[in-house]
């Protein structure tokens, strides 16, 4: 399937600082901005310059860099002081957010729909005058009754917003109801549609994909998914997914960078990339058992969806455990230059596993074991 085009909007400056162990510094952020900008998103947003004077110089300093791909955007309330300030900060465009739900409505500002509309009129019409790019985001949008939503979205819609954005913003969607928000809103709107997904019910990466297919033309991502608890879709996971359905469809990226953007901002961070990040994980093409590793050597694509090599990965095809098969060894053994017999590979199998019962071998010590034999069958 074809995707209809479809912008990165990348916010580990922003999102990404809000996850509990995230401080970068500003060499940092700068250098963040630089690889998200060489491996090629549309967008990258960052904190709100209200929020602390490095941020706000940090905003200036990134704005003004000759990045190649990536316009720079900032996040702020819907308030016409923050969106001022925002404004002559060198920036693309603005982010706006108000929160829609109830829970938010009573809880964080205690406004109605009409006091939030009459509040986004000025802010929505100064960026429009000064020729920025202005989203207006519904936060809490999965627990915003439809009606108030798409209420709010025609309205900011009809004042000339370039984009709404839709937020599940406590991470309670699941893609049918990404489906059936995104697609209502699809059809009441004429401008572009971003959607925010966190990951507390760990469908981060599911819901953006669904809001692509149902209509969504900005998609949010983190580095690794960081971001407030356990954070949003991660950028190598929507990539993965997007490559998975149609790889031309991410084939604008330089999907080379990817895992060292991962790594470089994993480090950062003081983490390791997570064991089970797409593309990027140090296992993310490791195959063991031995009905893997005897079809992933005949054929890598019996088992593996994504090609390690389109993202500049190896696989990784582990014969040195219990689980090894004769197969995998009788490869290796190829592979070295070996002729062994079946009969000779079987005895190499059983002394493996013997060993392997009580930790796994290196590849150097499969090695030797397989050379070993083939003297002793000589
Ligand atoms: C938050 C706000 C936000 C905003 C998303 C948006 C969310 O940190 O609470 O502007 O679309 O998840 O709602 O990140
Ligand atoms: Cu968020």
């Amino acid at each position: 399937m074809a995707f209809h085009r479809f912008h990165i909007v990348d916010t580990t400056l922003r999102e990404g600082e809000q996850w509990a162990n995230a401080h970068f510094t500003s060499a940092q952020r700068a250098a963040i901005a630089t690889q998200l900008d060489q491996f090629g998103v549309e967008y990258l947003e960052l904190t709100s310059p209200c929020a602390s004077p490095q941020s706000a110089s940090d905003l200036r300093t990134i704005a003004a860099l000759p990045l190649q791909n990536a316009r720079v955007l900032t996040h702020t309330r819907c308030h016409l002081p923050d969106v001022r300030l925002a404004a002559d900060c060198g920036v693309a465009g603005v982010n706006v957010l108000f929160g829609t739900s109830p829970q938010l409505r009573e809880w964080s500002h205690g406004r109605s729909l009409e006091q939030i509309l009459d509040q986004a009129i000025p802010v929505i019409r100064l960026l429009r005058d000064r020729n920025l790019e202005v989203r207006f985001s519904c936060e809490d949008a999965f627990r915003t009754p439809l009606p108030d939503l798409l209420r709010i979205y025609q309205a900011v819609d009809l004042l000339g917003v370039d984009r709404i954005g839709i937020a599940d913003t406590v991470g309670i969607a699941t893609p049918r109801e990404v489906e059936r928000v995104v697609g209502a809103v699809r059809n009441a709107v004429r401008c572009d549609i971003e959607f925010h997904g966190h990951n507390d019910g760990g469908c981060a990466v599911a819901n953006t994909y669904a809001a692509l297919e149902a209509g969504a033309t900005h998609l949010n991502t983190t580095v690794l998914g960081i971001g407030e608890r356990n954070g949003i879709a991660a950028l190598s996971g929507l990539i993965a997914r997007l490559y998975l359905t149609d790889p031309s469809s991410v084939e604008r990226y330089s999907l080379q960078r990817l895992a060292e953007l991962d790594h470089s901002v994993a480090a950062m961070l003081g983490i390791a990339v997570p064991f089970n990040a797409c593309i990027t994980s140090a296992t993310a093409f490791a195959h063991k058992a031995g009905l893997h590793t005897k079809a992933v050597l005949a054929n890598p694509a019996s088992y593996e969806a994504i090609d390690p090599a389109a993202f500049g990965r190896e696989r990784d095809v582990l014969i040195g455990h219990r689980l090894t098969g004769r197969h995998a060894l009788q490869s290796r053994a190829r592979a070295l230059g070996l002729a062994l017999s079946d009969t000779t590979i079987g005895k190499i199998a059983s002394q493996l596993k013997n060993q392997a019962d009580d930790r796994p071998l290196t590849l150097a010590e499969v090695d030797g074991l397989l050379r070993d034999g083939a003297l002793q069958a000589a």
